[in-house]
C-alpha cells in the first residue's frame, strides 16, 4: 500500500502537544480531510511529535507561522531519506519561495481541489513545485464520504460549517487564505458529520469556522438542525450575533455552551483605522450582557500592541475587561502574520524588528512601536494574561484561595 505520512509539528515548548495527547485530543482537522481524500493509502500520523521515524513515502506537513522552523526541520530530514514532502497551511501559502527550500511541493490556499492530482503526480514521480488550490464552492464534497468512513479514532470533533468571513480585518489572514466570499457546507452534511463523530466524542463539538455568524440565515438553520442532535458545542462568532436575541436563544437550545468572540480592542483610534467588526465597541458591554442572559459562556480575545495603543488605552482595556467579567479572556500581542495587510504595511514601512518566525505566536512584540518596546510591553502583556485572577469570577475565587492559603502559611 502507498504510504502517506502526516505531520503537525509541535508548537512552542511542546506544551499544547502534551496537553492534547493527555486529553486524547485532537489531530488538526486537516489530517481528517487529507486522510478522507486518500482512501487507498496507508496513513501514519505524527501530531506534535517528540520523535519521528524518518522514512520514505509521501509526507504532508501542516503548520502555522510560529512552528514553521520545526516543520522545515522535519521536511529536511524526510527528504534526506528519500521521501517526497508537500507542505500546506497559512504560512507556506504566503511564503512559497521560503518553503520550497525545504520541500518538494507547496499547496497555496485550499487543498481539496488539487489533492487528487497531487496523489497522481506523486505516483508518476512528477510532483509540481506549486499547486494553487483555488477555493471550491463545494469543498466539502471532496472529503465528505471519505470522512464518514474514517475509523472513529481518526475523526475529530472539530467541524467546519463555513469558509470565509464577512469582515476583512487588517491583522487577520482568513479573507486572504479562504479567498472570496462565504462558502457553506449544506446543513444535512454537517449533521451527518456530527452524527459520525458522536460515538467517540459523545456530545462535545467545536466549530472551526472563523465566524459562525457570517450568514445569519444559514446560522439560524444550522442551530435549528443541531437541536435534535442533543450535543453541546462551542465556536467562534462576531459580537453582532448578540443583536439577535432570538438567534441567541436558538443557539443555547441547540447546545451552545461557549462562544469565542474577538473583541480585540476598545481603543477608538484603532477602531478608526480598522473599521468593520470593531465598530460595535461602544455596545460591547450591553451585547455581552445579552449573551450571558442566555447562559452562554464567552471567551473574549483581545489584542494589545496596536500602533495606536498607549499605556492609557491599555489601562482602559483592562478596566473594560473588569466590567465585562467574561468567563475567560485571551490576550495576544499584535503580530503581523504573512499574508495580512498588516504584514505588507510593516514590511513596506520597515518596521519589522524580529524576523524569527518562532516569535510570531502572539506572545512577543516583533515590530517597532511608537509607545512601547519589547521590554515595556512584555510585563504589561503578562499582567493581562494574569488578569483572569481579577476579571473572571472563577479567577477571583482562585485568587482568594491563593491569598488565604498564603496568609495561613505565613501566620
Ligand atoms: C483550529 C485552530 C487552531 C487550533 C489548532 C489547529 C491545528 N492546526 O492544530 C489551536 C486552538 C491550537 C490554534 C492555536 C493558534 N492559532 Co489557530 N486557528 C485554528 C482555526 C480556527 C481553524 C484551522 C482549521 O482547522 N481549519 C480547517 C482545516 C480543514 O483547514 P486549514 O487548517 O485551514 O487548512 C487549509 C489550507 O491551509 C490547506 N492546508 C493546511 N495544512 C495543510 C497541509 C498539507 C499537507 C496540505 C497539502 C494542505 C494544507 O488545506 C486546508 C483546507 O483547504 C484557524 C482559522 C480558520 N478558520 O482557518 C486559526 C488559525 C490557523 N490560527 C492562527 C493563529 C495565529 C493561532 C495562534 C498563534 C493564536 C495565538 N495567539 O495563540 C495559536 C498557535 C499556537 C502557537 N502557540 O503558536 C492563524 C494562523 C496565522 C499564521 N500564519 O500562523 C489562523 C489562520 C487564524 C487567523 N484568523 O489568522 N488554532
Amino acid at each position: 500500500m502507498k504510504k502517506l505520512i502526516l505531520v503537525n509539528p509541535a508548537f512552542r515548548g511542546h506544551i499544547l502537544g502534551l496537553i492534547g495527547k493527555t486529553l486524547k485530543f485532537a489531530n488538526p482537522p486537516i489530517f481528517s480531510v487529507l486522510e478522507a481524500m486518500s482512501p487507498k493509502w496507508d496513513v501514519k500520523v505524527y501530531n506534535q511529535p517528540f520523535k519521528v521515524k524518518y522514512e520514505k513515502g509521501l509526507v504532508g506537513i501542516t503548520s502555522f507561522t510560529s512552528n514553521i522552523y520545526r516543520a522545515y526541520k522535519h521536511a529536511d530530514k524526510f527528504r534526506k531519506v528519500g521521501a517526497k514532502v508537500i507542505m500546506g497551511g497559512p504560512h507556506v501559502t504566503f511564503r512559497i519561495k521560503e518553503a520550497l527550500k525545504h520541500c518538494d511541493s507547496v499547496v497555496v490556499g485550499e487543498v481539496e481541489g488539487v489533492w487528487k492530482q497531487i496523489l497522481k503526480d506523486y505516483q508518476n514521480d512528477n510532483l509540481k513545485s506549486v499547486y494553487y488550490g483555488e477555493p471550491k464552492e463545494n469543498f466539502w464534497e471532496y472529503y465528505q464520504n471519505g470522512f464518514l468512513k474514517l475509523k472513529d479514532t481518526k475523526k475529530i470533533n472539530a467541524i467546519q460549517a463555513t469558509r470565509g468571513c464577512k469582515f476583512q480585518c487588517k491583522f487577520c489572514t482568513i479573507h486572504k487564505l479562504y479567498k472570496g466570499g462565504l462558502r457553506k457546507v449544506p446543513i444535512e452534511k454537517i449533521v451527518q458529520q456530527i452524527d459520525s463523530v458522536k460515538p467517540f466524542w459523545r456530545t462535545s463539538i467545536f466549530f472551526t469556522d472563523n465566524n459562525l455568524f457570517t450568514d445569519p440565515v444559514y446560522c439560524k438553520k444550522l442551530f435549528e438542525a443541531l437541536i435534535p442532535l442533543k450535543i453541546t458545542w462551542s465556536g467562534l462568532a462576531s459580537i453582532d450575533i448578540a443583536k439577535d436575541d432570538k438567534l441567541l436563544k436558538l443557539a443555547k437550545k441547540s447546545g451552545c455552551n461557549r462562544l469565542g468572540i474577538g473583541f480585540e480592542t476598545v481603543n477608538e483610534n484603532v477602531i478608526k483605522s480598522n473599521p468593520g467588526k470593531l465598530n460595535l465597541y461602544q455596545d460591547y458591554l450591553k451585547l455581552i450582557k445579552r449573551i450571558k442572559k442566555h447562559k452562554i459562556k464567552i471567551t473574549g480575545t483581545f489584542i494589545v500592541g496596536f500602533e495606536e495603543d498607549t499605556f492609557k488605552s491599555l489601562w482602559k482595556l483592562f478596566v473594560f475587561t473588569l466590567k465585562a467579567n467574561l468567563h475567560l479572556s485571551f490576550f495576544s500581542i499584535l503580530t503581523p502574520f504573512p499574508g495580512t495587510e498588516l504584514f505588507d504595511n510593516v514590511v513596506k514601512e520597515r518596521k519589522i524588528k524580529v524576523f524569527n518566525w518562532t516569535k510570531y505566536d502572539g506572545l512577543s512584540l516583533v515590530t517597532e512601536h511608537p509607545s512601547f518596546n519589547r521590554f515595556t510591553i512584555q510585563p504589561i502583556f503578562y499582567f493581562f494574561r494574569l488578569s483572569f485572577l481579577v476579571n473572571t469570577t472563577w479567577g477571583r475565587i482562585l485568587f482568594a484561595l491563593i491569598i488565604l492559603s498564603a496568609s495561613a502559611y505565613f501566620w
